[in-house]
């Protein structure tokens, strides 16, 4: 993604964004080795995919070519994405002979193959992203170094963002919508029950074994828990506990109340907070964030209602491991949603890496 066009200053959000404490329980209350299982997440070292989905954008005068694909053993899904782009996926019935490696490997040649036909303007994988870590390596970090000046010295935390000084000038606008493209929300948690910054959102998952809610897309993005056993993933994938990473962003973003005593404060304390789930068991899809993108921007997504309170700044702290040219169907859903007015701010990850390095 062309990184200028969106406001670079993720390192500091991604502070900011992994540092709340909105966790049910309490991270403090956590066995220790959760908690270090928590700190262990790493994004994959190669990008991942859904086995066999291939994301198509054909020109606008082309049709899809059902004889060339059936050759292929392949067909194209019903479903078509925010962004106008066809999903091909192999038959079921020929992925069900074929080993998980082998389904790998045609994706891929798949992938070359139609991106050398005319009237294809891209073809890509249907990459699976996961939240860009879960927490800075301190585990002290959780005690609100976030807010404090940048620095070393004494009161002061390296990557802080000196937010008293800020809320001296202004404690925020409910005006502003910020939509938190993640795991979804607990609605209930004491801090966000009742809770006028909480505006609501949607379920932008659509393979319910990812969304572990029972179905697909829906308008509930309450967060039923993303924990996965051993080798749930992928054979040899760690067991996760579940992350509830999207009420720890939004607590920070500011869905909750604040100066009330209760839990923490927000970064805005009168922001209006929409949740839009993308994040599920095992990550979520490419085609599913890109159409999430879309919908917090106020964008037309098929299948789902409109969004009656489009977004001013989307938030993103999810990523995957590769070069951003490798999703330029990603880039077309965040070039829609600039050109609608929206700020997109996304997380530079917390592992000391070139951002340029993840998708
Ligand atoms: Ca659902
Ligand atoms: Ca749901
Ligand atoms: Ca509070």
């Amino acid at each position: 993604m062309r990184l200028a066009r969106f406001i670079t200053i993720g390192t500091i959000l991604a502070c900011g964004l992994f540092s709340c404490h909105l966790l049910p329980p309490r991270p403090a209350d956590l066995p220790s080795e959760t908690v270090t299982k928590l700190l262990e997440r790493r994004l994959p070292d190669q990008p991942r995919f859904v086995p066999g989905e291939v994301i198509v954008k054909l020109k606008p005068t082309v049709s899809p070519q059902s004889d060339r694909l059936r050759k292929m053993g392949t067909e194209a899904m019903e479903r078509v994405t925010s962004g106008g782009e066809l999903i091909y996926r192999i038959v079921p019935t020929l992925a069900g002979t074929m080993r998980p490696a082998e389904i790998r490997d045609k994706t891929m040649a798949l992938v070359q193959e139609i991106n050398r036909w005319d009237g294809v303007l891209y073809a890509q994988p249907n990459y699976i992203l996961e939240i860009a870590d879960t927490a800075p390596n301190d585990p002290r970090y959780r005690d609100q170094w976030h807010y404090f000046n940048n620095g070393t010295g004494p009161g002061q935390s390296p990557g802080g963002i000196n937010l008293p000084r800020a809320w001296d000038l202004t404690t925020g606008s409910s005006q502003v919508v910020v939509a938190v493209i993640d795991t979804g929300i607990l609605p209930t948690h004491e801090d966000i029950a009742g809770s006028p910054n909480y505006i609501g959102g949607f379920d932008m998952i659509s393979d319910p074994a990812r969304a572990n809610d029972g179905d697909g897309r829906d308008s509930d993005p309450t967060d039923p828990g993303d924990a996965v056993a051993d080798s749930e993933c992928f054979p040899g994938s760690p067991p996760q506990p579940d992350s509830w990473h999207g009420t720890h962003v939004a607590g920070t973003v500011g869905v909750g109340k604040t100066n009330n005593g209760v839990g923490v404060a927000g970064v805005n304390w009168n922001v209006r907070v929409q949740a839009v789930r993308v994040l599920g068991k095992c990550g979520g899809t490419i085609a599913d964030i890109n159409d999430a993108i879309r919908w917090a921007a106020g964008l037309p997504v098929p299948g789902a209602p409109p969004n009656p309170t489009p977004a001013k700044v989307i938030s993103m702290s999810l990523g995957g491991r590769g070069p951003c040219l490798l999703s330029p169907s990603t880039q077309a859903a965040i070039d829609d949603a600039v050109d609608a007015g929206v700020t997109i701010v996304v997380a530079a990850g917390n592992e000391a890496s070139d951002a340029s390095g993840f998708l």
